[in-house]
């Protein structure tokens, strides 16, 4: 029993790391069925505590060299499970500027050095009897109870009518939705707002064929219109009316671009494919006014069909590729 607790561990903390990723690349339904097997993973790491904590009891006893390595990992994927739970039902979504969904990711990403370590120095190599009829049984039948218990979950939420009843697939709470005033400013990572001068700020468009620079007064005459949701990983949503340019309209297609690569003043990035183009607004206003600086001023991305971090601010430059989009890394490192 002590092998296969560490082994399911193994799957399910991988399974969790994984969907959880998952489901940040996607703005669309797969995202709910990678949350609902990582939520299910996470419940199933909980269920498997009386049997882990004999483990651990035993390996605390002798004290094994850097054991207090494993219990920050522990304290760490704890922290990382309770947060996440706290969002999806809703008891405490913030505590002063940081979200419980940023807490839950970031605990995450602070456990996998100690998980890794756990790993290498705990190792004990598989056997045949891993991958018996019995272990996969008990496989099974944890999955199908954490899925169960996850599916409770849900339906408490709802009948006692907690806010986490209303958040959307994926995950994330609507907050200010046509209030542009109140609509939260945030960052990726460790991105801040820049100050930018409108009459000095110009926008290159660097096509195949040419290169050509728009002023701010140029752009802000482009009317086309788009109400979307901007979906932050941090776990919030908000629904405004953006005005702008389709980039289909400042990127030629005689350019046979693959990909476009549009960059911000702060060096922030992200590769759009060209078949998007005609989905993709340059924002110059939102709610019909200039964007403030912090919503990306003078212009910014507006990707309907992506997550936030695709919306990207303060843009300088969009250069047509030969790349794909596929191209570049699955998140930003900035
Ligand atoms: C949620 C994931 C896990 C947590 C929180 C966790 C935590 C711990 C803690 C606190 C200890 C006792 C301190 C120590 O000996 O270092 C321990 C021991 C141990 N863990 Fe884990 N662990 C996890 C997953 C795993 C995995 C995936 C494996 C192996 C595939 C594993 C294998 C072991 C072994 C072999 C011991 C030593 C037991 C002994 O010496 O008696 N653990 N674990
Ligand atoms: C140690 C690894 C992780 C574990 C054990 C874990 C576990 C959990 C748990 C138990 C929940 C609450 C599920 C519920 O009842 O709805 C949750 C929610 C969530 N987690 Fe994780 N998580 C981990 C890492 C991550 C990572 C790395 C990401 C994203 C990059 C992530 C994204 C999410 C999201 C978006 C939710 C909200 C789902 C919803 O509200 O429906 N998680 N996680
Ligand atoms: N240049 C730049 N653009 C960016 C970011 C960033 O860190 N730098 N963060 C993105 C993320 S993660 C989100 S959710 C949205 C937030 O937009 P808002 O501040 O207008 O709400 O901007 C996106 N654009
Ligand atoms: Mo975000």
């Amino acid at each position: 029993m002590r092998r296969w607790t560490n082994l399911a561990l193994l799957c399910l903390i991988a399974a969790a790391f994984l969907t959880g990723w998952l489901a940040f690349s996607y703005a669309a339904a797969p995202a709910r069925w990678s949350l609902v097997i990582h939520a299910a993973s996470g419940v199933a790491i909980l269920a498997l505590t009386p049997w882990k904590s004999l483990i651990i009891r035993g390996g605390l006893r002798h004290r094994r060299q850097g054991w207090w390595t494993s219990l920050i990992f522990t304290v760490l994927v704890l922290v990382s499970i309770v947060a996440g739970f706290l969002h999806s039902t809703g008891l405490l979504r913030w505590w002063g500027d940081i979200t419980a969904m940023e807490v839950h990711v970031g605990a995450a990403i602070a456990a996998v050095p100690f998980g890794i370590w756990h790993l290498v120095a705990r190792w004990v190599p598989p056997r045949a009897v891993d991958l018996s009829r019995r272990s996969l049984l008990r496989g099974g039948l944890l999955l199908g109870a954490a899925g169960l218990a996850y599916a409770a979950t849900e339906g408490l939420v709802r009948l006692a009518s907690l806010p986490g009843a209303s958040r959307r697939f994926t995950g994330s709470y609507e907050v200010a939705s046509y209030q542009p005033d109140a609509m939260p400013v945030t960052q990726w990572m460790f991105d801040s707002v820049p100050t930018i001068a409108a009459s000095t700020w110009r926008l290159r468009v660097d096509g195949a064929s040419q290169e050509r620079e728009w002023t701010y007064a140029q752009l802000s005459a482009f009317d086309d219109r788009v109400t979307a949701t901007l979906d932050c990983t941090g776990g919030f949503y908000s629904k405004q009316e953006w005005t702008g340019v389709w980039l289909s309209r400042l990127v030629p297609v005689t350019d046979q671009p693959v990909s476009v690569h549009v960059r911000s003043a702060t060096g922030y990035d992200r590769r759009f494919a060209a078949g998007e183009l005609s989905r993709v607004l340059l924002a110059t206003r939102l709610g019909g006014q200039p964007l403030s600086p912090g919503h990306g001023f003078p212009v910014r991305m507006v990707a309907p069909d992506r997550r936030g971090f695709w919306w990207i601010k303060w843009i300088t430059s969009i250069e047509v590729e030969t790349t794909p989009a596929w191209w570049q890394l699955p998140f930003p490192l900035q």
